[in-house]
């Protein structure tokens, strides 16, 4: 029975209609799981960039300059479908649609048949409508047209402040970025920012009285090392501001187009100020500040997004695996061929971890388990899942997972994939391969929001799942016969 650390450190995160979610049990011989993080909910783990940022607190008032927006102050809303939709068209071409379907019983009495998550999307049915509603939006820029009201750019200089630029957008539907340097030079041509520099990006004031839950999501770029910075930050005065700060090289996700990484900022668990949700007059801010470090390009950010709800956050589980047994009630390894290929299936090494020692791997476990902490790649055809479930998602109005991971496998050839169902027996979710090991969460991890309530499909509307009683989680791997790596 050893302790098992992350690899997956996960959140399912729900918005509920007022009805209790069909959370799991924790058996009583076991070791509670220890504290996430300071909020109730342990949902300020996927906000901290771990070593890689720090908390901060900064001022608005001391900087003189206040450049209202070139483009004009049109005040309409973009229009936006989902909340899904974003993060689905911000997604690298190394993130690929998957389905897949098992010829057999539910995974809760064993798997039949093998998955293979490198199929197209099947032809079985989908669930039916669900009652849920769409969170309420209460910004959403993706820098394309003009900022709109509510934006105001500071900077101590009158040449160079946050800006849109035309190029490095997130969106594939998108061609603009904001950068903060100089108007004079080229973003795009490769322009460094310049030195002693300190902009601000604002928007606000915005309600969100009756709101019980919000979050600032966004995409950045960075590359410029400290003490040059780009900071995030949540305000309830228009002045003092406070949030989180990176320096350091992170473009190159290969999760994210153009090497961007997502942020979710919860408002509820704002640093410094805790639950700002149900308050009238709220801010959030950017700032870039330079040095006179080694000049580089700085960060670009794209596709903003503040979203509330009426109702509160409830976390159906949040999973660090430091403590509990595993695999557990709640959780199953497989290995779908059995001692076919040998017996291996996920377990955790102590090695790759995001924090602590731990992590987990899709080849630790089983009679043929190996090491990658000794330099062992994972074996050659494997297909081992980690399987989470099931939770309802009844009355929630939104559904997504969380969770860290890093993947270094066969391009095209060896997958990590990350998969929903609500019967058991056909899943739908994403799958990588390749290298994503450059995230800026910790030792190269990816922050990865998988919304459970629009999981692209190829050739077909998304699916939903919000509404469905019975959701399964797995994150699967497969290996062909040839060219191992580390893995995910
Ligand atoms: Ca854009
Ligand atoms: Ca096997
Ligand atoms: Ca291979």
């Amino acid at each position: 029975m050893t302790r098992h650390r992350a690899l997956v450190a996960l959140l399912i995160s729900v918005l509920l209609f007022g009805y209790p979610v069909n959370t799991r049990s924790d058996s009583p011989e076991k070791t509670p799981p220890p504290p996430l993080a300071s909020t109730p909910d342990g949902a300020a783990s996927a906000q901290q960039l771990s070593a890689s940022a720090q908390e901060v607190h900064y001022r608005l008032e001391d900087l003189p300059f206040h450049q209202a927006y070139p483009g004009g102050t049109d005040d309409a809303t973009p229009a936006v479908s989902t909340a899904g939709s974003w993060s689905a068209m911000a997604e690298a071409q190394a993130i690929q649609p998957v389905a897949t379907h098992f010829d057999g019983a539910r995974f809760v009495s064993m798997p039949d048949g093998t998955p293979d998550i490198s199929a197209g999307s099947d032809d079985s049915a989908t669930p039916g409508s669900v009652s849920a509603t769409a969170a309420a939006v209460v910004m959403v820029q993706d820098f394309e047209g003009t900022l709109g009201a509510g934006w105001n750019i500071y900077s101590n200089r009158a040449d160079a402040y946050w800006h849109p630029v035309n190029c490095l957008s997130v969106e594939s539907s998108g061609s603009h970025s904001a950068w903060p340097g100089l108007l004079a030079q080229d973003a795009c041509a490769g322009a460094v920012v310049p030195q002693g520099l300190e902009t601000w990006l604002v928007y606000g004031p915005f309600s969100l009285r009756g709101a019980q839950s919000a979050e600032l999501t966004f995409y950045f770029r960075n590359q410029i090392g400290a003490p040059a910075y780009l900071a995030w930050m949540v305000s309830t005065n228009g002045n003092d501001f406070w949030g989180y700060q990176i320096s350091g090289q992170y473009a190159n996700s290969n999760v994210y187009n153009n090497g961007y990484n997502l942020v979710s900022l919860n408002l509820a668990s704002a640093p410094g100020l805790g639950n700002v949700t149900g308050r009238d007059q709220v801010w959030i801010a950017f700032r870039f500040k330079s040095s006179t470090a080694t000049p580089d390009r700085g960060p670009f950010i794209d596709l903003a997004y503040i979203i509330k709800n009426d109702h509160p956050r409830q976390v159906v589980n949040s999973e660090n695996f430091d403590v509990r047994a595993f695999p557990n009630e709640s959780w199953a390894a497989v290995d779908f061929d059995g001692t076919v290929n040998g017996e291996t299936y996920w377990d955790d090494v102590a090695c790759y971890a995001r924090s602590g020692a731990w992590a987990m791997w899709p080849a630790a476990g089983g009679v043929n388990g190996v090491n990658p902490c000794n330099g062992d790649t994972y074996p050659p055809n494997l297909t081992t899942a980690l399987i989470y479930g099931p939770f309802s998602l009844r009355y929630a109005s939104r559904a997504w997972v969380d969770f860290m991971f890093r993947n270094r496998s066969e391009s095209g050839h060896d997958k990590f994939g990350w998969l929903a169902s609500y019967d058991g027996s056909n899943w739908y979710g994403r799958s990588t391969s390749g290298q994503q090991t450059s995230g800026p969460y910790g030792n190269g991890y990816n922050l990865y929001r998988f919304d459970l309530s629009y999981i692209p499909i190829s050739g077909r509307a998304p699916l939903d799942l919000r509404g469905q009683p019975t959701v399964y989680l797995m994150f699967l791997f497969q290996s062909d016969n040839a060219n191992s790596d580390q893995g995910p």
